[in-house]
This record gives structure tokens, sequence and C-alpha cells, in this order.
């Protein structure tokens, strides 16, 4: 069998190997990644961001084993993928003890497929090859995408892009964090998980967070008790979704399934409403932006001699002409 009916069947071997070439940008995982596009579309992207330490990697473990176990919602077990972009996540090779205890209930589940992605490459390509390794994962039958991603500015307003359904991770005790969070990451999550709720602050964390969101969409809210948890919840006025703040133990699984609920709560909300439909425009459009720009600029490079570029670029370092008239010069190729 080919490389691509391999992937397709789900061999793990296939799978990397296929991995490896997406990452590395080859023609040849290029060409598989054509013929697999038609497979794609069935997989719901999670994104997973916030804040370093405030418990990511613990969450998307204990939704992996939950999906795994219970099918969440569904009641069907669901093979679930795992996409590490994250570089300090315990999926990226260097993991210390605590973290590989964690991972070995996940590992062995042919369920299961985790894969980091170098944060290294070229500049702004890891959405691209994150949103290419999503494909492949898609095209291999997991239904569930879990996209881990630190959130350190423009990476999780990508992954969000990405992602169907975007969880922004926070947790007590971060110091002045909370205040730090910009108001686009909350433009951006659809369910805020305030984890370490077993931890001192938890009651802070989650009225500063709940007037962070008052401040961003100034609209009567829903207070709601769900499982002894305390739910607060907003109306977005924009997308008509009401963003939850949602507590969890991920250390101690407590929460998990509730998140499940609120992630098929979402996901329903998508299809019923017009929004999955706008995100899938929203994002092949990205996509195609981003390919375009990527190949015409490899295509004119190439038509440039070396040394005339270095010699515009000489020439704006002289402040002889500025970028705006060096971008005229080269690609009206007029004498100057
Ligand atoms: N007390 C407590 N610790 C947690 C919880 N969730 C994660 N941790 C711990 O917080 C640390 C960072 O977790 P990790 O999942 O690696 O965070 P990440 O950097 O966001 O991926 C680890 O030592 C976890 O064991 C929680 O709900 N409560
Ligand atoms: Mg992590």
């Amino acid at each position: 069998m080919s490389l691509p009916e391999d992937v397709i069947q789900g061999s793990r071997l296939a799978i990397s190997r296929l991995l490896t070439q997406v990452e590395n940008n080859t023609p040849e995982g290029r060409q598989v990644l054509d013929f697999l596009f038609p497979y794609t579309g069935k997989a719901h992207l999670i994104g997973v961001t916030g804040p370093p330490g405030s418990g990511k990697s613990s969450l998307v473990n204990q939704l992996a084993k939950e999906y795994r176990q219970s099918g969440g919602a569904g009641g069907r077990t669901r093979q679930v993928g795992i996409l590490a972009v994250d570089p300090s996540s315990p999926f990226s090779g260097g993991a210390i003890l605590g973290d590989r205890v964690r991972m070995r209930d996940l590992a062995g589940d042919p369920g299961v497929f985790i894969r980091s992605m170098a944060s290294r490459g070229a500049l702004g390509g890891l959405s691209a090859s994150t949103s290419a390794a999503a494909q492949v994962l898609d095209a291999a039958g997991f239904e569930i995408i879990l996209i881990e991603t630190v959130g350190a500015g423009q990476a999780e307003v990508d992954i969000a892009r990405l992602a169907h359904t975007t969880l922004v991770i926070e947790a007590p005790g971060l110091g002045d964090e909370i205040q730090a969070i910009k108001a686009g990451i909350l433009e951006i999550a659809d369910i805020i998980v305030l984890n370490k709720s077993d931890q001192a602050g938890a009651d802070a964390a989650e009225r500063a967070l709940r007037s962070m969101l008052e401040l961003a969409h100034p609209l009567p809210h829903v207070f709601d008790s769900h499982h002894g948890t305390t739910v607060i919840q907003q109306v977005k006025e924009t997308a008509g979704w009401i963003t939850p703040i949602h507590r969890t133990i991920a250390t101690e699984g407590k929460g998990i399934s509730e998140l499940i609920q609120w992630i098929a709560h979402h996901a329903k909300y998508l299809h019923d409403s017009t929004e999955w439909l706008r995100r899938e425009h929203a994002r092949w459009q990205a996509t195609l932006d981003e390919l375009l720009r990527e190949s015409l600029v490899a295509r004119w490079r190439s038509s440039v001699p070396e040394e005339r570029y270095r010699e515009i670029v000489q020439r704006m370092v002289a402040r002889s002409i500025s970028p705006w008239r060096a971008v005229d010069l080269l690609t009206d190729k007029k004498d100057a």
C-alpha cells in the first residue's frame, strides 16, 4: 500500500513518517496532503492555550483519557490526536519524570496519537505545519484533536483560527498574569477554564476573570451552578455563544467530564448556527493567503539576482531609498 492509504488506514508508522515530511515541508509531504484533503473535515479541533504552568498539558492528558474511556458526552469512545505546540510541554521530548508518569496513562493506547510540533522552522510556518499535521490526524480517523499551545501572543490567535473550539486555561497564583491577559485572549476563548481551583486564590482569580469578561462584553451574564462548580456565563454579543468560566483540578481529574460536556455543547452550537461554516471559511482563507504569500515570494525571489536584492537592501540601510521605494524597484524591475 502507498503512504496516503496507510495513513487513512491509521498506520501509526505511516502517520509518523508523513508528519515528519509535513514538518519539513517536503514536496512528497505536500503531495500526500493534497491526496488526503478530501478525507479531512471530520475532526473536532480543540485549541488549548494559556500561560505556562497553568496546567494545559495536565488537562490535555485528562481530556484524552476521558474521551477514550467514556467518549465524553456522546457516550462513544473516540480516537484522540494530540498536537503539542507548547515548547515547554512535557510532550516535547525533554520530559521530566513527573510528566512521564502523567503520560503513562495514554502511552500504549492505539487510539491516542501524540506529536509535538517543533517551534523552530520557518517564520510563521508553525501555524501552517500545525494545520497540516491536524489534517493528517483528521484523515487518519482521529475525531478529537487537541492542540496545546503556550499563550504567548500571535500563537494563540493563530491556533484559535485553526481550532473549532478554543479553551483558555488560567490558574490562580500566577501573580499579576491575570491582569496581563490581553483583551484578545478573551476574544478567542470559547470556554475559559480555571484550573488548579484547589489552590488558594481561586475565588479571586474567578472574580478577576469575570470582570475582564464583563469589560470585554458588557452584557448581562448568567450565574449557574453546575455539579457543585460555579459557572459564570457571559453573553457574547457577536457570536451568540455564552462563554463559561469552568473550574477544574486537572491533577485530580475533577471537572473534566463537565468540561467535555461544555466542549460538546460548543460543537453543537457551532453546527446549529452558521458559526462552524464561518470559521471554516475564515480558516481556509487564511491558509490560502499564507500559502499564496509563501509561494509568490519564493517564486519572485528565485527570479531576482541575489546581488540586485542585496544592493537594494544596502541602499535602504544607507537611507538612499525607502522600503516602499525598494518594493517598487524590485517588483517593477525598473532601473533606479
Ligand atoms: N495543585 C494543582 N496542580 C496542578 C493542577 N494541574 C496541573 N498542576 C501542576 O502544575 C504544573 C504544571 O502543569 P502542566 O500541565 O505542565 O502546565 P502547562 O505548562 O500549562 O502545560 C505541574 O506540576 C502539574 O502537576 C491542578 O489542578 N492543581
Ligand atoms: Mg504544557
